[in-house]
């Protein structure tokens, strides 16, 4: 991790202590659990690349993206339609929230029987450790899961915060409340921007976005090769990246990346031996740097092939249509487009299930470890639902419940290593 970068820290008046122990023992685990990683792709130098400075020079980009005007806009949710952030000619990062830091003064604001995600983005914005954070001119959260509803109502106390009511039923009466809020959403950028979103730049943005989206679908589809030419962790990371790299250079280098396993593919040629077990990931968001459910099944021997998250399919499954030609007609394109969100904050909520044992299907995945994090209701409870329907589709599933502490990693090891044992 790059340490370069203190004057720009230390104006956005982050903790520097605190901050360089953060990237200490970030660069570390990277270390182990990336660096380690035998016969990785050529392209996978950007990844290194990216996460090395991904307090450093990315964040310098948004203080020159600043400096000249643009905004920066700052999300925790894929129902933030990124297409209407670009179009309004700001900067839309995903905040991460994956690393334990601050949780102590997380928990003077929150129940300590709150997610680990949670508490990591209220923890990184007490302790003043995250650059990204500190750069957003405009917070984006959004009424999905009762945890992150109550913490917004205190963290809007701390930053500047605009909220998106997502319904939770997919009827034509909550369409509307979405599309009124995206039509909201719309106008707040608008004032905070001062720049008026056209059908033209908005058409542009949703090109922008679709190419992104486009370009995981691709790498997705190629892992379905066995051997599988990338491992889970470096398709995670990808994914993870997608949401705070300059979306363009993104598609960009991912697609190379893409070129280099068509290459592997058509060669045979794999991270891991043909036959391996495969698994398919599925639920809760995993952000950077919440590597360890990946790490620890790919260390039992199997390959992860795909992850159904929001960190991965659910972000990029659905592109919006492109056929719309004014601003009215692309509205509806985005609202059709995120309403087909399947987060588990929807009831009834079955095209998850649907799309679980698809995406199973499509990955030749032997089995499915769902993953839900500690204290997170709507994926615990759906976990039950998910093992309901892979027994009908004849799909071996492993439920985990975990947070983002290491302590566990051993207890992990036995069950899924145990798991994957069962899938021969
Ligand atoms: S669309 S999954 S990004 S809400 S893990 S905070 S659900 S208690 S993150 Fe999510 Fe949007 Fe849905 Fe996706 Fe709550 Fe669960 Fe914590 Fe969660």
């Amino acid at each position: 991790m790059s340490a370069n970068h203190k004057e720009m820290w230390e104006k956005l008046d982050l903790d520097l202590t605190g901050h360089d122990a953060l990237l200490e023992v970030l660069g570390k685990f990277y270390g182990d659990i990336y660096m380690s990683q035998q016969g990785r792709l050529k392209g996978a130098e950007y990844l290194d690349f990216v996460l090395s400075e991904i307090h450093g020079l990315r964040i310098k980009e948004l203080q020159d993206a600043k400096a000249q005007g643009h905004k920066v806009v700052g999300t925790f949710c894929v129902f933030v339609p990124e297409e209407l952030t670009l179009a309004a000619d700001a900067v839309h990062v995903g905040l991460c929230a994956g690393a334990d830091a601050g949780r102590e003064q997380a928990e003077t604001m929150v129940p300590r029987n709150t997610c680990a995600l949670i508490k990591s983005f209220i923890g990184f914005k007490l302790a003043r450790l995250c650059p990204f954070t500190e750069s957003c001119d405009l917070i984006v959260g959004e009424t999905t899961c009762d945890g992150k509803k109550k913490a917004y109502e205190a963290f809007g106390k701390i930053t500047p915060m605009h909220i998106m009511e997502v319904p939770q039923q997919k009827r034509t009466s909550d369409r509307d409340l979405w599309r009124s809020e995206v039509l909201r959403y719309k106008e707040a950028l608008e004032k905070l921007t001062g720049r008026a979103i056209t059908a033209e730049k908005l058409g542009q943005a949703i090109r922008v976005v679709n190419a992104k989206r486009a370009a995981l679908q691709r790498l997705n589809a190629l892992r379905s090769a066995d051997p599988a030419p990338i491992s889970g962790r470096d398709a995670l990371l990808i994914n993870q990246i997608s949401f705070y790299d300059d979306p363009v250079r993104f598609t960009a280098k991912i697609n190379e990346l893409c070129d280099e396993l068509e290459t592997r593919v058509a060669a045979g040629q794999g991270v891991a031996p043909k036959g391996a077990p495969r698994l398919l990931l599925s639920g809760c968001p995993m952000a950077v740097p919440n590597w360890k459910v990946p790490y620890v099944a790919e260390s039992t021997g199997a390959v992860v092939v795909g992850e159904e998250s929001c960190i991965g399919t659910r972000n990029s499954r659905d592109l919006v249509d492109e056929s719309a030609r004014d601003l009215d007609a692309m509205i509806e394109a985005l609202v059709d487009r995120y309403l087909r969100i399947d987060c588990a904050c929807f009831t009834p909520n079955d095209e998850r299930l649907d799309n679980i044992a698809a995406e199973a299907k499509a990955a030749k995945a032997d089995g499915v470890l769902h993953y839900s994090l500690l204290f997170c209701q709507p994926y615990t409870h759906e976990a039950f639902k998910v093992a309901d329907r892979l027994r009908t589709e004849k799909i071996p599933m492993l439920a985990v419940e975990t947070d983002y502490s290491m302590d566990d990693v051993e207890q992990l090891k036995t069950r899924i290593g145990a798991f994957v044992e069962t899938l021969g």
